[in-house]
């Protein structure tokens, strides 16, 4: 199964048919599987959207990285140890279900590395302190959560099954989160002003995490006619601002935006527009860490290439040795 094969759909005389049988079947609630027939634009969007989260788990992964060698305690460090393994699991799953729609993993990593596939803004910013490692395991696990929850409802069926395994360690990430936010904010003011600093910083690419404004959205129409993204970008910061913001207002915290307030009247939130000039050139590879982030995984993809070929040749010896005919004594 290539791409390319599916490309040649658009020839097929029959094609109309098969999109009104597709989209009839994404109307019912039904899942789509990988050999099912699908537009080859449901394919090249699902994986231009489930390459860009495996990107994100795999770089998300450095930020908090970066603090193992200085974890404050031995249990600290074991649970860092823990999550950051799990975020470059989430990157296997998710390159698995990409991998499911016929594009090879070896061109998934060579996309990322030469800055033609995207991954999320907010890791193009360093973890400048103790308190950014509690903030990004509280509160952008906490944006992922809201996010994937909403994505595994979608239409395609792998990535809803890896969404699914994702969420459950995710959540256990907000609670490692929370519990290290509340431990700083009920220490000294040192703490909790390291707490503080540090959500100043990340505010803004947190908002920025879900996206562009719905009118600035380039895919979410195309994503939503074949059930792949079920609530717009607006509409998925909305639910995190409802979720999370009460639990930040609760501890004390501040949250640098004076214009953030629930509004009655509009049944909606209300905040300051993020600057979206900043975002655009951050997720197109001008961020203050993006070069440094792609440079370690260069780094780290080549010192694994001795693990890849040693893997390659022993697969093609175990293919090219001829079945054991019988038993010898
Ligand atoms: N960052 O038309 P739009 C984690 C791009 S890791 C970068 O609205 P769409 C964790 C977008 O790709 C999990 N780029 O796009 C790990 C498009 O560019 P292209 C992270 C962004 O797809 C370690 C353009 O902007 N989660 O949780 O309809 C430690 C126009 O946007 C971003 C994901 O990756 C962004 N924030 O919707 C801790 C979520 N936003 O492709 C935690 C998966 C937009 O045309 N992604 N762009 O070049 C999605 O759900 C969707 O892609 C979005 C955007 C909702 C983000």
């Amino acid at each position: 199964m290539t791409v390319q094969r599916y490309e040649e759909a658009y020839d097929d005389p029959h094609y109309e048919e098969k999109l009104a049988e597709f989209e009839a079947r994404i109307a019912r609630g039904e899942k789509i599987e990988p050999d099912d027939w699908m537009p080859p634009e449901y394919r090249r969007q699902l994986i231009r959207l489930i390459q860009q989260h495996a990107n994100s788990e795999l770089i998300g992964a450095l930020p908090e990285g970066t603090w193992i060698p200085y974890a404050p305690t031995f249990k600290r460090k074991m649970a860092l140890v823990a999550k950051v393994q799990d975020e470059v699991g989430h990157a296997q799953l998710l390159y698995r279900a990409a991998e499911t729609l016929g594009k090879p993993r070896e061109q998934m990593v060579e996309e990322l590395l030469n800055g033609k596939s995207k991954w999320s803004n907010v890791f193009a910013y360093p973890a400048e302190t103790w308190a950014d490692v509690a903030i990004i395991a509280w509160l952008i696990d906490a944006a992922a959560i809201i996010n994937q929850t909403i994505m595994a409802t979608g239409s395609y069926a792998p990535y809803c099954r890896a969404l699914k395994r994702i969420i459950y360690e995710e959540s256990f990430h907000i609670k490692h989160g929370y519990e290290m936010i509340v431990t700083m904010v009920s220490g000294t003011k040192r703490q909790r002003d390291m707490v503080q600093e540090a959500l100043n910083r990340w505010w803004e690419p947190i908002m920025m995490f879900f996206g562009p404004p719905d009118k600035l959205s380039v895919h979410t129409r195309t994503l939503q006619r074949w059930g792949v993204k079920p609530k717009t970008n607006d509409e998925q910061r909305q639910e995190f601002l409802s979720k999370y913001v009460p639990q930040i207002w609760e501890l004390g915290l501040e949250i640098p935006d004076p214009n953030l307030r629930y509004d009655e009247n509009l049944g909606r939130w209300v905040y300051t527009e993020p600057d979206w000039d900043i975002f655009f050139r951050v997720i197109n590879g001008d961020g203050p860490m993006s070069k440094e982030r792609i440079a370690v995984r260069r780094l780290a993809y080549e010192e694994g290439r001795w693990v890849r070929e040693a893997l390659e040749s022993l697969a093609k010896r175990v293919l090219t040795q001829p079945e054991p005919t019988g038993i010898v004594a």
